[in-house]
């Protein structure tokens, strides 16, 4: 069966593979579809979120970053992240005592675990990790835990998740991130996205001291050049520090390196220009 996704005006990326699963969650529309190339793909809303094949491109480059910008990240809050993938990479950092996960649509996660177990590994089974049904938004408003790490794998910066991508919440996750803490979000794709993302970073510096952006590719993403934004109190992000880290700490990984980050934080001119200011230099 065809299915396809129309980021923008004029654009359709269009797929074949098995439907092996559709149901309205009261929240969207969750299905997965099983692709000859991708593998099993979940798809919310008409728009592919990950796939077997790449998406370790996205959580690794979601989730290490901002764990290795931490020198001792113990507790952990992740918001959406049904699949279970951005779980099981916070979990491979030894140090971490606790992750509480947020996730809005439990559809999602019932069917991620049923059909795409392979993603999340056996972090649902975690002692360390606690999973919550929740709006996520609603959580950090009202939550005073404090965490070292604060990782949102939402939707895109457009539509009912705009919440999350808004002074208001950044403010709060600052409230709620200890003084070395990092927070990480995705923020969509700078070629197709570039007003959402000029927002996004508006919005960021004025809550957080210090702002960065950095890119990583995802094949099944619109525009495949993705997005993220690291932001805390003063971020230390030294290539060569979080190259020993990830070796201290056993961290396996099949796109992540300390090249790869490095050079993740490097941007195109037409990116600098989306970010303003939110492109502070790598110390190396
Ligand atoms: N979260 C980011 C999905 C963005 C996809 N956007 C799109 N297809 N337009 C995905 C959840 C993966 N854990």
């Amino acid at each position: 069966m065809r299915f396809s996704e129309r980021p923008v005006d004029g654009l359709e990326i269009a797929y074949e593979g098995e439907l092996l699963h559709t149901e309205h969650s009261g929240f969207q529309l969750v299905q997965v579809f099983d692709h000859p190339t991708f593998g099993r793909t979940l798809v919310l809303d008409g728009l592919v979120q990950t796939s077997q094949r790449d998406e370790f491109f996205y959580h690794e480059m979601l989730v290490h970053p901002a764990m290795l910008s931490h020198a001792n990240p113990k507790r952990v809050l992740i918001i959406g992240a049904g699949d279970g993938g951005a779980l099981r990479r916070v979990l491979e950092h030894p140090s971490v005592e606790r992750v509480l996960m947020c996730e809005i649509d439990r559809a999602v996660t019932d069917v991620s675990r049923a059909l795409l177990p392979d993603i999340a590994g056996n972090a649902f089974e975690d002692p360390r990790a606690e999973v919550v049904f929740d709006d996520g938004h609603a959580l950090v408003m009202r939550s005073t835990e404090t965490f070292d790490v604060i990782i949102v794998d939402s939707s895109d910066p457009v539509g009912p998740g705009i919440v999350l991508f808004e002074t208001p919440f950044y403010e709060a996750c600052l409230r709620l991130l200890d003084p070395n803490g990092v927070f990480v979000a995705q923020t969509g794709s700078p070629v197709l996205m570039p007003s959402e993302i000029r927002m996004v970073a508006k919005n960021a510096s004025a809550a957080f001291p210090d702002v960065r952006f950095y890119l990583g590719a995802v094949p099944t993403y619109p525009g495949t050049l993705w997005s993220y934004l690291l932001a805390g109190r003063s971020l230390l992000v030294f290539r060569g520090e979080a190259g020993r880290r990830a070796t201290e700490r056993g961290i396996v990984t099949r796109y992540w390196t300390p090249d790869v980050h490095e050079a993740a934080f490097a941007l195109p001119n037409f990116v600098q220009e989306i970010v303003g200011g939110g492109a502070g230099p790598l110390e190396s």
